[in-house]
Parts: structure tokens; sequence; C-alpha cells
């Protein structure tokens, strides 16, 4: 790098180094343990200085954390939207403050999209589509009712919303296919376990449980052998995002299909960052390479998982 100059706004030491603001949604899955192990160890790499913070899963305290680093002046700012709306004030604070916004994982609804530099993560309809279009082929020679319960992602996020809307698209081709139950399992395992074990009581013949992460078919594994009934049997299941632990019930045969989402956006947010500081044309949206496993590809896949 040149001489020391002006390194940007004060976030830097005028050494070149950049310092990133990072507001986590929290640590809600395993996804979201890779993601973090991700952003962190890409920062250690790129030498960006990472100021990061977790959310627990509350919006207002991404609110305060973005706040917190625009008065601390750093360099960019990069955060994961734990929903998509009410972002607007506060980002409009950080253009004001001259300081780019960097969004990974997930996206915000805002209508003023030069409120953020670009948008790095997965196209999540797309992850529901695929999930939905298995299930068609999985089923294509059934003729009666296929039943199924949905257990989605945090009530507001843009994946729960977008692996909904993608999944329904995909399966709404055949009104054999009937959504009995939708609720929201919050992307955690307890209450995917909680949810399912409600949608068992109520509902005595399941066929197929689409969770929107694998930590809540997890969770809802755990009720459906609290039940008496065999998961991958009695109801199919079919997940996203494709870590260890799911890629393992998979390989068991617990879980039928798992449509992957990576989480590993670090590197990728680090070279963005760079650009946005340096006031370089980013695109404005980059989306994440990832694919789909069956039962016999996440045993081939199991050995090399990174997470
Ligand atoms: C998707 C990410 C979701 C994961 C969940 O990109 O936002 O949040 O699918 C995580 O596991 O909790």
């Amino acid at each position: 790098a040149g001489c020391g100059g002006d390194g940007g706004s004060g976030g830097s030491a005028g050494d070149g180094k950049i310092t990133m603001g990072f507001s986590q949604v929290g640590a809600e899955s395993g996804w979201r343990t890779a993601n973090t192990k991700s952003v962190q160890t890409a920062a250690e790499a790129a030498g960006v200085t990472l100021k990061f913070s977790d959310a627990q899963q509350k919006q207002e305290n991404q609110i305060k954390a973005i706040r917190s680093y625009i008065q601390q002046k750093v360099d960019v700012i990069a955060f994961s939207p734990v929903v998509e709306s009410g972002w607007d004030t506060v980002l409009k604070e950080a253009k004001n403050a001259a300081i780019p916004v960097i969004l990974t994982d997930r996206a915000v609804d805002s209508k003023d999209t030069s409120l953020y530099k670009t948008f790095l993560g997965s196209d999540f309809v797309e992850e529901g589509r695929k999930a939905g279009k298995w299930l068609t082929e999985e089923f294509k020679d059934t003729k009666d009712p296929v039943n199924i319960v949905e257990l989605q992602g945090t009530t507001g996020s843009a994946p729960a919303n977008d692996r909904k809307a993608g999944f329904a698209e995909a399966i709404g081709t055949d009104p054999k296919f009937k959504v009995i139950a939708s609720q929201t399992g919050d992307f955690t395992r307890a209450k995917g376990k909680e949810v399912m074990e409600a949608f068992l009581k109520a509902n005595p013949d399941i066929d197929v449980l689409y969770a929107h992460n694998d930590d809540m078919g997890l969770g809802a594994i755990e009720a459906i052998e609290g039940a008496g009934k065999v998961p991958g049997k009695d109801i199919k299941i079919i997940t996203i995002d494709a870590v260890k632990d799911g890629m393992q019930a998979l390989a068991d045969g617990k879980i039928s299909y798992i449509v992957e989402c990576s989480p590993l956006l670090g590197p990728q947010l680090m070279d963005l960052a760079a650009k946005a500081v340096k006031g370089e044309s980013i695109p404005a949206r980059v989306v994440t390479e990832e694919t789909t496993f069956t039962q016999e590809q996440a045993k081939e896949a199991l050995p090399s998982r990174q997470y």
C-alpha cells in the first residue's frame, strides 16, 4: 500500500487498514455460527479491523450497533438484517455520515437502494423452488393428497418470506400438494421441536416436513421420534442450509433432501468492503454459489465439509 495518507474516514489508522463495523443477527443456528466464523477469519486474513456485535435476533440491537459504528466513524458497515423492514432511518444516518453499508446474508425491503452499496447473499426464492421441485419429483407418481407441514424461519426475515414463496411456487403446479400447517420456528432447534410437536398433535397424517433451515428440521426430528414415527420414512423431511449436523442426519436417512445455503461469505465481504471504501464501483447484487444434496451425496460430501 502507498504511504499513510488519509486512509478514509477516522476509522482507519491512516495505514490503509480499514475498520469494519459488523452487526450479526445472533447465534441462533449452526449456519449462523459458521457465518460468524467466516466473517471473523476473513477479516483477520484481509487485515481488516473488525468491530463485531451479536444482536440476539433483535432488530433494535442491530440499529443500536449500527449507530455506535457511525459514532466510531468506522470505514464501512456490514450487517445481516434480522428482518426485511424498518432500516431506512438508520441507513440514512450512515449515508449522511458517508459510511458505505454492505448487506450480507439477508436483504432489506428499503425502496431506496442508494442506502447500501451491495447485497451479498443467497437467492432464497431459488432455494425454496429447489426444495419444492425435489418434492414434486419425489411424489410424481402419487395420486393421493400429499400433506405438508412447514416450519418457517424468523417472521419477517428475507429467508423466511422468500423460501416460503419459492416453495409454494414450485409445488403450486399440482393441487395434490397441500400445506396443511405453516408456522415459524424462528430458525432454532428448540422452537422447531416445539412447533413440530404441536403439528403432530393436530395432524395425524403428515407426509412431509419442509423446514426453512436444518436446525428446525433437527428439532422436528426429535418431536417426530418422540411421537413414535420414523423421520425420513413416515415423514419425508426437506431442509435448507447443509450444515454438518443436517448433512449427518441426511446421510443417516432421517432427512430426505437438503438445499445448500452457504454461510461462507467472509472473503467476498472483505473484497467488496475494500472496494467500497476506495469508492470503486461494485455490483449491486452478488449471489452466493450453492448446490443441493441427496442422501447419497451427503455421505460423499460429509468428510470434506468445512462447517
Ligand atoms: C440464510 C440465513 C438463515 C439460515 C438459518 O442466509 O439468514 O439464518 O438459513 C439462519 O440457519 O439462522
